[in-house]
């Protein structure tokens, strides 16, 4: 029986994960606009003012109505808007735009930066570095990277982020086809029995925007586990290689396994073993998907399945409401920072209880 969502959650709240974000919000607009110059920031490197548009943003999505320019009021209750935002949003219900907007919108460097950062291996720091050398589009950073179509197939994983980025950059115009959801569930499937091939009795859950109800995806994001941990141990190389014998891995951009991350938490794993692949679905004239496998362990599935379900947003609240409450919350478990004990919850519920959190949704999870 799937939970209810706290009926009116309160969406004046100041963190995300206590309030509900659906996909598209009555506000959807203004949120785009606003988000161009969060985009910016974050491309310019300025961190602290792009999280305050990303919190502004988050903020107008939880609002239940569609504002107009007489909500002043309103607009001046709602969390993480300041003076210069709140500005925006008046010049925005006002005129219909915002004018910096409209000029970021038109600038050179911000389209480039954008395009750059889109290639996965391309942050923002090496982006500006790119359109410092004189790199504006596709064309350029092809020749600069010398690529020159598809990259050699193998899944010994990128010896370089040079690599990553030729591997990317020749895939570019596939992988940048958004999935549908039937794909998506497809592609869960046929995965799902190669697992079972490699070893019977593994459960998982399509994790990321599919499961916030997104119609169309950049990617598969897969949590997956076995109830008996030593059978999840090492599953991820098995069953990458397994894929790629059978023709449907065809890249492996990062591969990681567990390992103890923290001296003081030897007994803990911090990072999950997970695989981001590049995947070619069996059937005629396939187009070739990011696939994201991520193994947990029984006792992380959830803590995993929470923290790989996102947003990003709503995954970043989480981890400040954790730390108010003297905790540490990642996809690899919950930490209390004292004295270092574990805590693994045993249903998705648990983990928003153990916050005081309200049951969120995963479809309204869209922060
Ligand atoms: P993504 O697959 O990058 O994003 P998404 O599934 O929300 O949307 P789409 O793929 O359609 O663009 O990430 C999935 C979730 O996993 C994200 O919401 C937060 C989490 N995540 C991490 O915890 N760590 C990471 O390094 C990444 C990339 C994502
Ligand atoms: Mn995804
Ligand atoms: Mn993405
Ligand atoms: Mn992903």
């Amino acid at each position: 029986v799937p939970l209810k969502t706290t009926p009116d959650l309160d969406h004046t709240v100041r963190f995300s994960c206590q309030r509900t974000s659906s996909l598209v919000c009555p506000n959807q607009e203004l949120c785009e606009q606003l988000d161009v110059v969060r985009k910016l920031r974050e491309l310019e490197g300025e961190e602290r003012s792009s999280l305050s548009y990303r919190r502004a943003v988050a903020s107008i999505k939880s609002y239940p109505r569609q504002l107009s320019k007489c909500d002043r009021e309103e607009i001046a209750r709602l969390p993480n808007i300041g003076t210069k935002i709140s500005k925006m949003v008046l010049e925005y219900l006002e005129n219909g735009n915002i004018n910096e907007v409209e000029k970021i919108k038109a600038s050179e460097r911000y389209n480039a930066l954008v395009l750059f950062a889109s290639i996965y291996g391309i942050g923002p720091s090496t982006a500006r570095n790119l359109y410092a050398r004189g790199l504006r589009n596709l064309r350029d950073l092809e020749a600069f990277y010398e690529v020159n179509g598809p990259p050699v197939e193998g899944i010994e994983g990128p010896q370089s982020v040079e690599m990553d980025i030729q591997i990317a950059l020749g895939l570019r115009a596939e992988l940048a086809i958004k999935i549908p959801r039937e794909e998506v569930e497809l592609i869960h499937r046929t995965i799902m029995n190669e697992l079972e091939v490699v070893q019977p009795g593994c459960v998982s859950m399509i994790v990321g925007g599919y499961r916030r109800g997104k119609s169309e995806s950049n990617d598969v994001d897969i949590v997956f586990t076995h109830p008996d941990a030593s059978k999840a141990i090492g599953l991820c190389t098995k069953l990458v290689r397994r894929l790629h014998e059978q023709g449907m891995v065809t890249h492996v951009m990062h591969l990681s396994s567990f390992h103890a991350h923290n001296a003081l938490r030897t007994t803990h794993w911090d990072s999950l073993e997970k695989s981001l692949t590049v995947f070619r679905p069996p059937i005629p004239n396939p187009t070739r998907r990011r696939v994201d496998l991520i193994f947990a362990l029984p006792e992380t599935y959830w803590t995993a399945v929470v923290g790989w379900t996102g947003s990003t947003m709503f995954e970043r609240d989480l981890r400040s409401v954790a730390k108010l409450q003297g905790m540490k919350f990642d996809s690899s478990g919950i930490t209390r920072r004292h004295d270092s004990t574990l805590f693994y919850p045993r249903t998705e519920k648990e983990v928003f209880d153990m916050f005081g959190l309200p049951w969120i949704d995963p479809t309204l999870r869209n922060a």
